[in-house]
């Protein structure tokens, strides 16, 4: 499955406009994976007018880099205008915001690319799903695509590409080999490593320190076997809570948090953890979990997600029950 596919399915369906979406709260590597491939598309198919668009906005790091890159992202995008849609970085049609509604009725072909594992019910409605799970990035996928093309990116689309890796891998420590020659080839065209790098360096906002620090206090702590597990909740940034229970000496951890009936749960584990009980976050434990809720759930081996409905209490309870079970049929 290459890009030269994706070309043929867009000449099959005489797009001549086509849009390319982000998952809402868009980090660095999906709206730079968009752009490098909306670069791209202009140099093969100059013909086709190309927009880059997000259902619930930008991550505040991701506007950062608009400082630095021209990317341009339409936080309003006319998706009835589309004659192909373009999933970059998003492997449900959940994770598109507002947007949602329109896109599951579009009579538009719809193309993902991404690097979290396919999700069955995203294969059903698209026309392609370039999904590499073994990629470090969705900008990885689209700088093989550039080689495929034998195109050089120039230098805002390599320090897009680059700034993508870096902030996937969290600045190369969860780089493969493939990642690291990208980048190599990357620094070569011009790109400034620590330019780039410098471009991420966000001084925390005030209220993610106070939910991590929060997310810690009122965490819950279990020793299953020799792992500990910990279990917290706080009313935003989840994930940046997650990883803070894990840095500081979870194994595992799961903070949730709701906003009315809807319930948000995100999952964290330790490298250790994956190799040692071969449990996948995203696989074995969102996914279920995500159909437990009524929503939907999915995302890495060491990183996932879910969004659903229900309490914080029952939510957690359920996943730490499923944990468990994949820990016992483990051992
Ligand atoms: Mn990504």
């Amino acid at each position: 499955m290459t890009f030269n596919n994706i070309i043929g399915i867009l000449e099959e369906a005489k797009a001549q406009h086509v849009l390319l979406l982000c998952h809402h709260n868009s980090d660095p590597d999906a709206v730079c994976s968009a752009y490098a491939f909306q670069s791209l598309l202009k140099k093969v198919k100059p013909d086709i007018t190309t927009e880059i668009g997000t259902g619930q906005g930008v991550s505040r790091l991701a506007k950062n880099l608009f400082k630095y890159i021209p990317i341009k992202v339409n936080l309003k995008p006319n998706v009835d205008k589309a004659q192909a849609i373009i999933l970059l970085d998003t492997n449900t049609i959940q994770q598109l915001g507002d947007l949602v509604e329109k896109v599951s009725k579009t009579p538009a072909p719809i193309i993902v690319v991404d690097h979290h594992a396919a999700h069955p019910e995203t294969q059903g409605i698209c026309k392609l799903c370039i999904t590499n799970e073994e990629a470090s990035s969705t900008c990885d996928i689209v700088y093989n695509f550039y080689k495929e093309q034998n195109i050089k990116p120039d230098q805002n689309e390599a320090k897009a590409l680059f700034v993508g890796m870096a902030f996937d891998t969290r600045h190369f420590v969860l780089a493969n080999s493939a990642t690291f020659k990208a980048v190599s080839d990357l620094v070569d065209s011009g790109v400034n490593a620590q330019e780039c790098l410098s471009m991420m360096a966000m001084p925390m906002d005030f209220s993610e320190r106070v939910a991590r620090i929060k997310g810690c206090r009122r965490a819950k702590l279990l020793k299953v076997g020799n792992w500990i597990i910990a279990l917290s909740h706080v009313s935003a940034y989840q994930a940046s809570a997650a990883r803070a229970l894990t840095d500081i000496g979870a194994h595992v951890s799961a903070v949730a948090g709701q906003k009315g009936d809807s319930i948000e749960i995100s999952l964290r584990c330790t490298r250790d953890f994956t190799e040692k009980t071969g449990i996948h976050l995203g696989r074995d434990i969102a996914k279920p979990l995500g159909e437990y809720l009524k929503g939907m759930g999915g995302g890495h081996a060491m990183a996932a997600g879910v969004n659903g409905t229900g309490e914080i209490e029952a939510g957690l309870k359920r996943c730490l029950r499923l944990l468990k079970e994949n820990l016992a049929k483990n051992e």
